[in-house]
């Protein structure tokens, strides 16, 4: 684990200062690095205001192959903005030959292409981190998998007619707010070897449904295997670009960095990650779960962006011997993947963790993986269970 030093620590706002400053960050700071929270600082005022707005996913939901929409977990910098479908037109342009304008009917006419895609927010995780970056305070839900239908991104971009020499790919949203002093709309860009990918689509519809306006409607990007701030929704322009873009989500939010003058390494695909379906029933507050005595079969998902799962694995307790759970094939190559693996319930308090490896050899690890963004904090999970 790697910490900041105390010294890096800023000391937490009065209210004084904040209401000088419009809040908890401020609107003027313009170079302020996030956050991070003073040694024992309970959740802010300004981040509850976050969690208020941005759901995770009720964890009992897990139990669902496809997660129905109003169970998958939201995040929303700015506003949900309100975007008129009719005269709604996805541009393409910047470094290209021929600049496109389309209509939602025109996007209607391509092929038509589902996928089931588990996405998950790069802040997942964030508020079990010591010290906790300071944002939307995620436990473990920020995930759900949904049935996205849309029309494939790479012919399109063909079309437009890529001019040599383009680096990454821009995709701007219809919202706007400012961040860290910075006024901009919504935008995050792709190397454009990775936009060109033939998984990514321009998804108008949600299981099956138009898109609900909190998830992009009338249309977002899916970019399946990334974390979720590379799906831009209320899409409006595709630019192609010449250069490196260093636009804020980019250059400034989403990396990885241990101080804040790092330039850090960019956030990118989802790290593997398994979590239970919460098992037997909970207390009210702590969310601790009460479980009878006995063989019980314990269930979960799990999921990564480089690729299938290979493996589940259960600790109880002690975190040294771990069991094989039975693992579901990869029959989505986005979506997550079930898991199942008896445990014998003996009287007392325990503490389960399951820990996902995939194919590429990465697992969850036991120590948590620390950065000022709190971001890709895959650590394993820990379920408690009080057995009556
Ligand atoms: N235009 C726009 N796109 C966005 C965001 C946003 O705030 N504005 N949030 C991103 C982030 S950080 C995540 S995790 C996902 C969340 O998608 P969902 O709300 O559909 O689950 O959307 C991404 N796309
Ligand atoms: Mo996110």
């Amino acid at each position: 684990m790697t910490e900041p030093t105390a010294s890096e620590h800023r000391r937490a706002a009065t209210p004084e200062e904040r209401s000088e400053r419009g809040g908890e960050a401020g609107v003027t700071d313009v170079s302020t690095p996030g956050r991070v929270a003073e040694p024992g600082e309970g959740i802010t005022v300004d981040e509850l205001q976050l969690a208020a707005r941005n759901h995770g996913l009720p964890l009992e939901a897990l139990r669902y192959d496809v997660t129905p929409v109003g169970l998958h977990y939201l995040l929303v910098h700015y506003d949900i903005p309100a975007v008129d479908p009719d005269s709604w037109r996805l541009r393409i342009g910047g470094h290209v030959e021929r600049p496109l304008a389309l209509s939602l009917g025109d996007l209607s006419e391509r092929p038509r292409v589902t996928q089931r895609v588990t996405m998950e927010c790069a802040g997942n995780g964030r508020a079990r981190l010591a010290p906790r970056p300071v944002s939307q305070p995620w436990l473990v839900e920020a995930v759900g998998t949904a049935e996205w239908t849309g029309t494939p991104l790479a012919p399109l971009l063909a079309e437009a007619g890529l001019g040599q020499g383009a680096v990454d790919v821009v995709f701007t949203g219809a919202d706007h707010g400012i961040e860290r002093g910075v006024e901009q709309d919504y935008e995050r860009a792709l190397p454009f070897a990775d936009a060109l990918g033939e998984d990514l689509l321009l998804a108008y519809e949600m299981n099956g449904a138009p898109l609900p306006v909190q998830h992009g409607f009338p249309l977002r990007l899916i970019a399946p295997g990334w974390y979720g701030m590379a799906h831009v929704k209320w899409l409006r322009d595709i630019t192609v670009l010449d250069r490196e873009f260093d636009g804020f989500q980019n250059a400034v939010a989403y990396r990885l960095r241990q101080q804040p003058e790092d330039a850090g390494e960019p956030v990118t695909r989802i790290e593997p990650r398994a979590l239970l379906i919460p098992p037997g029933f909970p207390d009210f507050m702590s969310r601790i779960r009460i479980v009878p005595a006995g063989q019980c079969t314990l269930e979960g998902r799990a999921w990564s962006g480089y690729g299938p799962v290979t493996a589940v694995e259960l600790t109880v307790d002690d975190g040294q011997s771990w069991t094989r759970a039975e693992l579901g094939a990869p029959e989505h190559p986005y979506a997550w993947q079930h898991f199942a693996v008896d445990w014998p319930a003996t009287t007392g308090r325990h503490l389960l963790s399951a820990r996902a490896t995939d194919a590429t050899g990465r697992v969850q690890p036991v120590q948590q993986p620390w950065n000022r963004g709190g971001f890709a904090n895959n650590l394993v999970q820990r379920v408690d269970v009080v057995v009556a």
